[in-house]
């Protein structure tokens, strides 16, 4: 899409500090990281939000998965790390492209709100 800021990260059209990628996803460091480690792992589809999981293949779906565990081992988070994606307004959702961020590298808080 266009005017995807996401779409233009994974197109190379805006630097980012790239983490992983393979023919389904692209993953980079967050710009305002949260933890040490922040990644976020998007699909090269574009995809809204996790509410157009059903445009998208089962493939696609699960190599986000499967990324954001390589991503934590390939960081080096073995004693824990935890995977988020915003949906919509109320979670704050600020980039209108389908990411999950990976976040670890230190001792994270119990709150999830
Ligand atoms: P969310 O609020 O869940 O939609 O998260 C969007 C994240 O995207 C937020 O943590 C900041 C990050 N972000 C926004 N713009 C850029 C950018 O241009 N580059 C990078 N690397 N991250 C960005």
């Amino acid at each position: 899409m266009s005017d995807c800021l996401f779409c233009k990260i994974i197109a190379g059209e805006i630097p980012s500090a790239k983490v992983y990628e393979d023919d389904l996803v692209y993953a980079f460091r967050d710009i305002n990281p949260m933890a040490p480690t922040h990644v976020l792992v998007v699909p090269r589809q574009h995809l809204a939000s996790l509410d157009a999981a059903d445009e998208a293949s089962d493939e696609t779906l699960a190599a986000l998965l499967r990324a954001c565990r390589k991503i934590a081992a390939q960081e080096g988070l073995s004693n824990g790390y935890r995977v988020v994606s915003n949906c919509g307004p109320d979670a704050c959702q600020s980039v209108k492209h389908l990411h999950f961020h990976v976040l670890g590298g230190a001792q994270l808080s119990e709150r999830m709100s």
